[in-house]
């Protein structure tokens, strides 16, 4: 089953896409998701430059192999970029073996665990009203378990916070927060984690007493905190019963998030930007956090996903794979496969995609009550359209930073 083609595919649905096609000999081809929000081009070029030479005429079975040949023969190893470009590889191979087998992914990897994966969706609001107000529409979508993210009195622009008026999918207007703009320049977002500390807290309380204490509440700090800081705001939010605080320190520092656990029973989720197992080692084998972050499309597709999630099952920690709308559905379509094949599944974060998007990909997964299924087709389920594709011209697109009040620049 040789590799015959290899396509770099860049598509602009109303946001960017960077999605790789094998095709064999015999006729079939694979997907996989390459995009990294705001560096499309970097994943791109690494792959049709450096990686697709290399793959025309390997066996499409060899999936370790070829992993491993990408990974220890980068010798500049990791890295978001090259193990966006091997996630894509590994991803397409997975297909393929898939449709070689007429089996759906979830199969090739030990089966169905369970009914299908919960998810959580974002709501957002700049006030209270507009919090409840999207909460009830998130649960009248069929969502059970709901993130939480608000604005701060005093600032215009804050992480998770749609705006009114705002969108980046093709004209479609659409609540969820979608944070990479089409613009020359990346938009400047202010940020004062005192004002912060202080507000989110009363938010909580109010959605506590609002929706009561069963719905499955998520917040995300998004990078933006000391570990001090980090432990002060688990601590607080105690009382509310998070499912988890993700991302409260920077990913960098794995050490810093001992000195939040050892203020905090909250529990913390962490690794959206992280990209191999050994991002998580400290975390894992200190149990430091309680849900792993990364998606397919970051942490060296199935293959680095999995091995990662099984190094946390062993740690008792469990998957919350990242899925806003820069993971395109060949990226949600595997997480899904995944996540209802693994022992450790936690939840799996979910941001419907634009109509435009969907028409691009075909996905033929389902979201019904709030649990997503993906399908019985053979492999990952998802259909690229050409003819879709090429009518959405890639657009440059710039996620925000952010500075401090005094101007300093600041995690985003
Ligand atoms: O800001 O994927 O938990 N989800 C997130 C996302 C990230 C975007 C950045 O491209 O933090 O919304
Ligand atoms: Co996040």
């Amino acid at each position: 089953m040789k590799i015959q083609s290899a396509e770099v595919l860049i598509t602009s649905p109303g946001r960017n896409f960077v999605t790789l096609r094998l095709s064999t000999e015999d006729g079939l081809a694979g997907l996989g998701d390459a995009t990294v929000n705001g560096r499309e081009l970097s994943v791109a070029s690494y792959l049709a430059d450096h990686v697709v030479p290399l793959l025309i005429g390997r066996d499409a079975h060899q999936i370790e192999d070829t992993w491993q040949y990408l990974y220890r023969g980068a010798y500049w190893r990791r890295g978001p970029i090259t193990m966006a470009a091997i996630a894509a590889v590994d991803t397409a191979l997975w297909d393929i073996k898939g449709k070689a087998a007429n089996l759906p992914l979830y199969q090739l990897l030990g089966g169905r665990s369970r009914a299908g994966c919960l998810a959580y969706g974002h709501a957002s609001g700049r006030d209270l009203p507009e919090l409840f107000d999207s909460v009830r529409a998130h649960q009248a979508q069929g969502f059970r378990a709901i993130r939480i993210q608000t604005g701060i009195p005093g600032f215009d622009n804050v992480y998770g916070v749609a705006t009114s008026g705002h969108t980046t999918t093709g004209g479609s207007s659409r609540y969820d927060h979608e944070p990479a703009r089409r613009a020359p320049r990346p938009v400047e977002e202010q940020w004062d984690t005192r004002a912060y500390l202080r507000h989110v807290p009363m938010v909580f309380e109010a959605v506590r007493n609002e929706f009561g204490p069963e719905l499955p509440l998520l917040h995300d700090a998004h990078h933006r905190l000391t570990p001090i800081q980090a432990a002060k705001l688990g601590k607080s939010l105690e009382p509310y019963d998070l499912f988890w605080l993700e991302d409260v320190t920077p990913a960098e520092n794995q050490s810093a998030l001992r000195l939040v656990r050892e203020h905090t029973t909250t529990p913390l989720a962490i690794g959206e930007v992280f990209n191999t197992i050994w991002d998580y080692r400290e975390l894992l084998e200190n149990q430091l956090i309680d849900y792993v972050r990364s998606a397919v499309t970051h942490a060296g597709g199935v293959t680095g996903l999995r091995r990662i999630l099984d190094y946390a099952s062993v740690h008792q920690v469990k998957s919350g794979i990242h899925g806003p709308t820069d993971i395109s559905p060949v990226g949600m379509s595997a997480a899904l496969h995944l996540g209802l094949a693994i022992p450790n599944f936690g939840i799996q974060e979910y941001m419907p995609q634009s109509a435009t998007t969907d028409a691009v990909f075909q996905p033929t997964y389902t979201f019904v009550d709030g649990v997503l299924t993906p399908s019985d087709q053979p492999g990952l389920g998802v259909s690229y359209q050409d003819d879709v594709a090429a009518a959405h011209e890639y657009a440059p697109a710039y996620l925000p930073i952010n500075r401090l009040l005094d101007g300093s620049m600041h995690d985003w």
